[in-house]
């Protein structure tokens, strides 16, 4: 049977690009799963604290963000919905899995680099602009705690953004080596090698700077839309997007990244529409700018409009803290569960047990 894993950091409302990049793919995937299939979504939040977060802040945003998950669609009837710091074995197996994690390896990690400014293509040699003092063991070892998430539940599939196809990748080979290291003879493998899913809409771009991925760090709040956000300010967004001053409208991610992002943002909003639907290409082509962030608003209102009710239905509770509190509460100990059957194998394999 199917075991499908995946997590998203609490660090602010989820906005479009993780709803169209992960959320609506991880409803789709719960509702058409079988019986059979075991779901996991976990609020990472020990991934949250590799950079630095106001306590409280972090503290508000969890509850914020396990509100979100009900209100996009995931049921905690059906789905393993917890915070992953209420499992101490995401930390355990990830200390073991670090004792056989390449360095060199991790160094070579775009997301890594990117924290550190350096350019893609650099080596893991060239000087760094950041100083190293300031670096983190913790951010450095990231993809080895999101390798723990993945291999404690024995996961076959993982939806992600295509941002962190290189973490699976990472995943994957240290599941192999481990396998190979500690239970070669093993009729089943100790730890799964899993396989990625890609979402669709691979990257969702900011709407004030669409040659940027739309991110819930960026200073700049217009340039992404919550998943809460009301039908006015979703307009008013949209409005001020940037688009270009070439007449009619054309989808070229290259040439014309604005206009592109609204493009794609409305064909991943609307399971109806696919790539190749040439009618309703035509229908925008000859929309003025300003109709065309209309229409582009008018649809993600539309699509986002129950999950906006649900989120404000939940959070208008009089019991809010404690329904959440006790979501999470059962979620995490369905989690423990499964995971302390891994770090046993785990553990034994070792000679620790
Ligand atoms: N712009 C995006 N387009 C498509 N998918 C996206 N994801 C994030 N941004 C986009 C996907 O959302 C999932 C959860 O991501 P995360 O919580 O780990 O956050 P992130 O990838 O670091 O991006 P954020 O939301 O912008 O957060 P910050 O600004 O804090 O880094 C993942 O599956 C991701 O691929």
């Amino acid at each position: 049977p199917k075991v499908i894993f995946s997590g998203i950091q609490p660090t602010g409302i989820p906005h479009l690009g993780n709803y169209l990049g992960a959320l609506k793919q991880w409803v789709k995937l719960q509702d058409e799963a079988a019986p059979d299939t075991t779901l996991l979504f976990s609020i990472v939040d020990l991934h949250a604290i590799t950079i630095k977060q106001d306590p409280k802040a972090l503290a508000k945003w969890k509850k914020e963000m396990l509100a979100s998950l009900y209100a996009v669609g995931i049921k905690k009837e059906r789905s393993i919905v917890f915070f992953q710091s209420a499992v101490p074995q995401h930390a355990e197996l990830m200390w073991i899995l670090s004792c056989n994690a390449s360095m060199g390896y991790l160094s070579r990690m775009t997301q890594w680099k990117s924290k550190l400014a350096l350019p893609d293509n650099a080596s893991p040699l060239d000087p760094s602009p950041v100083s190293k003092a300031a670096l983190k063991l913790g951010l450095f070892s990231y993809p080895v705690l999101q390798a723990a998430d993945i291999l404690l539940y024995q996961t076959t599939h993982v939806p992600v953004g295509e941002d962190q196809a290189q973490h699976l990748e990472f995943a994957r080979e240290l599941a192999v080596g481990f396998n190979h290291m500690f239970a070669p003879d093993a009729k089943s493998p100790l730890l799964v090698p899993p396989q990625t899913i890609l979402s669709s809409a691979k990257r969702v771009m900011s709407l004030t700077t669409p040659t940027k991925k739309m991110s819930k760090s960026d200073p700049e709040p217009k340039s992404r839309i919550l998943i809460t956000d009301s039908n006015e300010v979703i307009h008013k967004k949209f409005k001020s997007a940037l688009t270009d001053s070439i007449d009619g409208n054309a989808y070229d991610r290259e040439s014309r990244p604005g206009v592109s992002n609204l493009i794609d943002i409305m064909r991943h909003m609307d399971e109806d529409i696919t790539g190749s639907d040439k009618e309703w290409m035509k229908e925008l082509e000859g929309l003025s700018k300003r109709s065309l962030k209309e229409t582009a608003a008018d649809r993600v209102n539309n699509g986002l409009k129950d999950v906006r009710g649900r989120y404000e239905e939940i959070m208008g509770r009089k019991d809010a803290d404690e329904f959440l509190e006790e979501g999470a509460r059962q979620g995490g100990e369905k989690a423990r569960k499964l995971a302390q059957q891994t770090i046993g194998k785990v553990r034994e394999a070792l000679g620790i047990a």
